[in-house]
């Protein structure tokens, strides 16, 4: 047998971070038409009907609702796109972008 010994160099674990997430969250206010609110939703998020009208709502009664999470560049994607749409028609409608814990 060879008295030579190989050594081998500890393999380097592969750190690979998780990209951090953004809930994109939907604000309340007294003038946006709620049937404006659910198009922009079903626009802009690709949700149902359905879902877009329950977002809609609970952001009509508690102020604020998680519409959807995203990667930052995402999030802030969409946030501007359906910010804009309600800009673009006049309405004070806004969403905004949060880090999720
Ligand atoms: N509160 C608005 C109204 O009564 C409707 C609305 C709902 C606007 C949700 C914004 O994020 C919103 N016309």
């Amino acid at each position: 047998m060879a008295d030579t010994e190989i050594v081998r160099k500890p393999k380097a674990k592969p750190r690979v971070e998780r990209p951090k997430l953004y809930k994109v969250i939907l604000l309340n206010d007294d003038f946006t038409p709620r049937d404006f609110v659910v198009t922009v939703l079903c626009s802009v998020f690709r949700m149902t009907e359905d879902e877009a009208s329950l977002v809609m709502l609970a952001a009509h009664r508690q102020g604020a609702c998680v519409v959807a999470v995203y990667t930052r560049e995402v999030a802030e994607m969409k946030a501007e796109e359906a910010t804009d749409a309600g800009r673009s028609w006049g309405y004070p409608l806004a969403f905004t972008i949060e880090r999720e814990d």
